[in-house]
């Protein structure tokens, strides 16, 4: 899979602050400390566009 400029959008906590545009969206649920975005990192070939941590809850907004 090839991501050409991956970049964070929002950390949205509500219906209105998701992204209006009409692009396909993916679903990654786990549980905290998993490697949730260890993978997201993976697949987009970035090592620290998602934060992560051996703590949990750490994310790109924090
Ligand atoms: N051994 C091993 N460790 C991993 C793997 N993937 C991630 N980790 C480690 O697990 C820890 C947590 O990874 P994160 O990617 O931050 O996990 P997360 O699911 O995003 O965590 P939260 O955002 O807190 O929910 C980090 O120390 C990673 O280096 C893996 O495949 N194998
Ligand atoms: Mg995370």
């Amino acid at each position: 899979m090839i991501v050409k400029n991956p970049r964070f959008e929002i950390s949205a906590v509500g219906p209105k602050q998701y992204p209006k545009n009409r692009l396909p969206e993916i679903v990654l649920v786990g549980k905290s400390n998993v490697g949730k975005s260890s993978f997201i990192n993976t697949m987009i070939n970035r090592k620290k566009l998602a934060r992560t941590s051996s703590e949990p809850r750490k994310n790109a907004s924090d």
